[in-house]
């Protein structure tokens, strides 16, 4: 018993159409197409990254001010949602950057009574604000904090220092390290622990605001991986991370063959959604062919990579889906998972190691609420992400209808698999069939040959965990999510709802209802590609 699930896997489809009120629920068949023979990629074990940023209160987009007090220099870090929220990840990494980044000047231990003055608004600045410090002060409680919850932290410095701002926006000459070196050097002997050093934000190719030429940055990311050699010699050695930008082939081709030995992560930034002030977003999101159009980024800094030489592997760096800040009602909703799992989803199909959203908390696309710190539903697909699916990646396709994302991961927690489904659809319900494309399957660790018989009898006692995901009043616009059916609401103290599936025999379809999102762990089923470890 135990694999009769697998000879039952035709894929044949049929459709039945029950009518009410005019309006037509249709149920569709279909099949996943999982290849355990190999991993086709792999993800970092901590693959799901978030970002915190510096912008002030005074940010606005389009009119709405947005960040409230989100920004590194003013976050509540006594919050007890926010600790527990990223506590529940042990590990979360955590990208602290974005635009102001480059604007920041760090306190030096030899200059600590210098005064040192937040951003403050002004629009004949670059970036509209000027330059903001970050006292060394701040920098002990954001340490402090980190600690206690249990960060892997990636720290952007600030690239412009000391360049001249050309008027066709070009940044020249070299940059002065002297001030990020001073703060590098404190934080070693503060014993802080810093998972990567960034250089600079969205300065790359035709850049955002200003640009950088390619050989300029690599010089200066060389410049940067000797000063955190020196800075941790005898020690781990934190990663050397740039450019943090838009992907353009020609830039990312050159750097990258200029920084083969230094650098550890190229992280390009992602926006694909559009801006923030376009009301079109939702019809983007549920339009499976714009999702898919995603995917280009991807393979194209996957090819850069693979035709050079070096061994620096892919992050997402940045992502919030639509830029100015995200939208109120949407990328704080339950829709935005759609876009968000499909994204994490193909990033690791491409070899993605670590993809990070913008934001943790802050603008519109917070993973936690700006104001309340309250999770969004986007927090807890990140979670479920984190916890159920493994670094290897599966090769994976879904046939029955279009509206359907598939991927699958071996299995975070287990020998077996995880399985994700999206159903974009608003009046489709998936009967999902999985078909392991005729490798080897162990249930029950006794070897199965897949083979395909006509009929499958009894339901098997080998069950798998299921995770549905619904948004209240099945309204996509909702900030709140159910998990089979129970709202995930944090408690009085601040507590993460616990994550608990619902078990299912291994025998029956998987049913994804209109508009909702599942994860399948199959601990029981095992295949070959989950054996393998793969760079
Ligand atoms: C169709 O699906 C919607 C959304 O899941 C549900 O609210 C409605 O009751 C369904 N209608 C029928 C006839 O099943
Ligand atoms: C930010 O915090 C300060 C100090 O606690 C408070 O006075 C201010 O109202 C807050 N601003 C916003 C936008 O929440
Ligand atoms: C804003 O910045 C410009 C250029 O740096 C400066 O001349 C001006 O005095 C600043 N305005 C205010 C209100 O500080
Ligand atoms: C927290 O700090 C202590 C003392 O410096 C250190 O031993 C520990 O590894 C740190 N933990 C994390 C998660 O950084
Ligand atoms: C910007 O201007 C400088 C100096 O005139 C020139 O060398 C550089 O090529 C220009 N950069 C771009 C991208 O046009
Ligand atoms: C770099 O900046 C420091 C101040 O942080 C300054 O003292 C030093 O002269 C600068 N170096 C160069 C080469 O401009
Ligand atoms: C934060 O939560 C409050 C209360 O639910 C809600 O009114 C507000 O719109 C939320 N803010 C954002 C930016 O999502
Ligand atoms: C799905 O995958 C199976 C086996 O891996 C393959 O035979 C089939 O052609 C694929 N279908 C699509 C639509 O890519
Ligand atoms: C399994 O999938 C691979 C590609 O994903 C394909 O080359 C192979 O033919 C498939 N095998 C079967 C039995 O469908
Ligand atoms: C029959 C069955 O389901 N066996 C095992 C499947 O995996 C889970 C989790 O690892 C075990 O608890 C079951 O005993």
């Amino acid at each position: 018993m135990g694999w009769c699930f697998l000879v039952c896997l035709f894929s044949f489809i049929f459709i039945s159409v029950y009518a009410q009120n005019g309006k037509a629920n249709v149920t569709v068949k279909g099949t996943v197409f999982i290849d355990g023979k190999n991993p086709i990629a792999s993800t970092s074990s901590n693959f799901i990254c978030a970002t915190l940023d510096w912008w002030p209160p005074e940010k606005c987009d389009y009119g709405t001010c947005s960040w409230a007090n989100s920004s590194l220099l003013n976050l509540d870090l006594k919050n007890k949602i926010f600790l527990n929220a990223v506590k529940a990840f042990s590990p979360l990494k955590i990208r602290l950057g974005g635009t102001l980044e480059d604007r920041v000047i760090y306190q030096t231990e030899d200059n600590l009574h210098a005064p040192c003055k937040p951003f403050t608004q002004n629009s004949s600045e670059l970036f509209g604000f000027t330059e903001g410090c970050l006292s060394l002060a701040r920098w002990d409680e954001l340490n402090s904090f980190f600690n206690q919850s249990g960060a892997l932290i990636v720290f952007g410095l600030n690239a412009l220092n000391g360049k001249s701002i050309l008027p066709n926006s070009s940044a020249v000459g070299a940059w002065n390290s002297s001030n990020a070196a001073s703060f590098i050097r404190y934080t070693v002997k503060k014993g802080y622990n810093i998972y990567g050093w960034e250089l600079g934000n969205e300065l790359c190719g035709t850049g955002v605001g200003v640009r950088v030429a390619a050989a300029n940055y690599a010089f200066d990311t060389i410049a940067l991986n000797d000063i955190i050699d020196y800075a941790y010699r005898g020690l781990f050695k934190p990663l050397t991370i740039a450019p943090g930008g838009f992907f353009e082939p020609d830039w990312f081709g050159e750097f990258i063959a200029l920084t083969e030995n230094t650098l550890d992560i190229v992280t390009q930034h992602i926006y694909n959604l559009g801006p923030g002030v376009d009301e079109h977003i939702i019809e983007k999101i549920v339009n499976p062919s714009y999702l898919s159009g995603g995917a280009g980024l991807f393979i194209q800094l996957q090819d850069t990579l693979k035709r050079s030489e070096t061994s620096t592997t892919a992050w997402v760096g940045e992502s919030g889906g639509a830029y100015n800040s995200g939208r109120n009602h949407v990328s704080n909703t339950f829709v935005y998972s759609f876009w968000y799992l499909d994204q994490l989803g193909m990033a690791s199909v491409y070899d993605t190691k670590t993809y990070c959203r913008q934001t943790l908390i802050g603008g519109n696309y917070g993973l936690l609420n700006t104001t309340t710190f309250v999770p969004n539903p986007d927090y807890y697909s990140a979670l479920l992400w984190h916890r159920l699916m493994g670094s290897n990646v599966l090769s994976t396709n879904f046939t029955g209808t279009n509206m359907i994302r598939a991927y699958a991961h071996c299995a975070k927690q287990s020998q077996g698999i995880t399985l994700l489904l999206i159903n974009l659809d608003s009046h489709t319900t998936v009967q999902a069939t999985v078909n392991f494309n005729g490798t080897s399957a162990y249930v029950h660790g006794h070897r199965k040959t897949v083979v395909q018989k006509p009929h499958c009898k009894e339901p098997t006692q080998t069950i798998r965990e299921e995770y549905h995901l619904t948004p209240k009043d099945g309204n996509i616009q909702s900030q709140t999510v159910l998990l089979n059916g129970k709202p995930l609401i944090v408690d009085s103290s601040g507590a993460i709802p616990a994550l608990n599936p619902v078990t299912v025999p291994l025998s029956k379809p998987v049913t994804v209802v209109p508009r909702s999102i599942v994860f399948v762990h199959m601990p029981n089923v095992s295949l070959p590609a989950c054996m393998q470890i793969r760079r």
